[in-house]
Formats: C-alpha cells, structure tokens, sequence
C-alpha cells in the first residue's frame, strides 16, 4: 500500500485560560456519569444513539481498519433471548466460576444474576472487535490492537450518550459467545461489551463511591 494523501490539520486552539475553562467543565460534566443498574423504559430518540454511535467510530485505533460492531437491540425478543442467555452465565459465576474474593469486591455494588434491565431498557449496543476482515479479493486482512482499539471506542461512545444526557450500564456477562448466536455476528468478531442505555429508573440510586485523586493515578516527572 502506498502512503495516503495528507492534508493540513486544523486542530481548533484556545487561549490558556479558556483551555482551563473548557477542561474544568469537561471534567465537571463527566465526573457526574455514574453507572445506572435500575432503567426506566422510557424510550430514548434513535438519532440521539445514531450519532453517539458516530462519535465512537471516530476513536484512534490501529492502522485505521476500524475494527469494532455496533448491533444496536430495541427488539424485545432478542432482548429477552440475550437476557435469558446472560443470565444463564452469570448464574454459572454467581453460584460456581466466581473466586471468593471476586464476590467480595463487588459486594458493595449488590450485582448479582438478575438482569431485568437487559430487557426494561430502550437499547441494548452489543459492541463485537473484529480480529480480521476479508478485502474485495476475499483476501483475510488482520486488524492491529483490537482490544485496545475497541475499548476506546467504548469509552468514546459512553462519555457521547452522557453528553447528550443518556445512562449506561457496561455488562460484561462472561463468557459472551452468545451474542455471536443471537445476533449472527461471523467468527471474525468477539464481544467486547453489553451497553445497556437509557433513562434511569425514576427512583434509581447509585452507590456511594470514591475516585482515586489524581496523586494517585498520576506523576509528571
Ligand atoms: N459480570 C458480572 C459480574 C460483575 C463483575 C464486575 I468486575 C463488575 O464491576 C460488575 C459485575 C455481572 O455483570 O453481574
């Protein structure tokens, strides 16, 4: 392949004070997202996700392939199938996978193998990594840092829907193979993550918890 066309980068600039503005309110804005398990049915407008969606496939990620799925489920069949499959799992983690202390760090969360929000919530995004994908000469092209790729995307995506005033849950029931079978994904592609999104529940609480400080996640050196 040859080296791609360049263009002038008009990266936006702000005086220093603004800078600090904008970066305060950010960090104010996303300091309030708090993971949601109680979701109202509340229906959420289709475009709010769509572009929020949009916002996630702009992530950096390896040699451009783009290496990430969205399968955005409002159907309430295949809502309950992927409900009855991740509760099947996490029964078999609750009850037998899960190390003692595992079941111990998320006591405090009170999560256990009822997942009604999987069906009461307006969508579900499945978000799959696709590990390869075939060129238009049926030649297999591997994609670069999947993981890494994907999990930016994710966090792109959840930071949008916060943004425009939606809640999420990252459910990550384990294994996760069945959402390949539900929603006829090809062996090409693994999930990632289960996002369920919505309006909290009217009477949703959340856990009282601490951030690290930045002492404590940072140097400068
Ligand atoms: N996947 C399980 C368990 C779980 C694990 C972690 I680490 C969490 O932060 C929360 C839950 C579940 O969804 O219940």
């Amino acid at each position: 392949m040859s080296l791609a066309k360049s263009i002038p980068y008009n990266l936006k600039r702000y005086p220093p004070a603004e800078m600090r503005r904008r970066a305060e309110e950010f960090f104010a804005e996303m300091k309030r997202r708090r993971t949601v398990r109680d979701f109202s049915d509340r229906p959420v407008p289709r475009e709010v996700v769509e572009t929020c969606l949009r916002t996630a496939g702009t992530a950096p990620n390896g040699a451009n392939m783009q290496p990430w799925y969205f399968v955005v489920i409002s159907d309430p069949a295949i809502k309950r199938e992927i409900r009855l499959a991740a509760e099947a799992e996490e029964r078999e983690f609750y009850e037998r996978r899960a190390p003692e202390d595992w079941l111990e760090a998320l006591e405090p969360f009170g999560t256990n193998p009822h997942k009604p929000f999987l069906e009461k919530a307006p969508y579900l995004i499945a978000i799959f990594g696709q590990n390869y994908h075939f060129d238009e000469n049926g030649q297999k092209v591997k994609h670069y840092y999947v993981t890494e790729s994907v999990g930016i995307a994710t966090g792109m995506l959840i930071a949008a829907l916060h943004h425009a005033g939606l809640a999420t849950l990252t459910h990550t029931p384990s294994p996760m193979k069945f959402l390949n079978r539900i929603l006829d994904r090809p062996p090409s592609e693994h999930p990632h993550l289960l996002l369920v999104v919505g309006y909290p529940a009217e009477d949703a609480t959340v856990p009282v918890i601490s951030k690290k400080s930045l002492d404590e996640i940072a140097t400068f050196i």
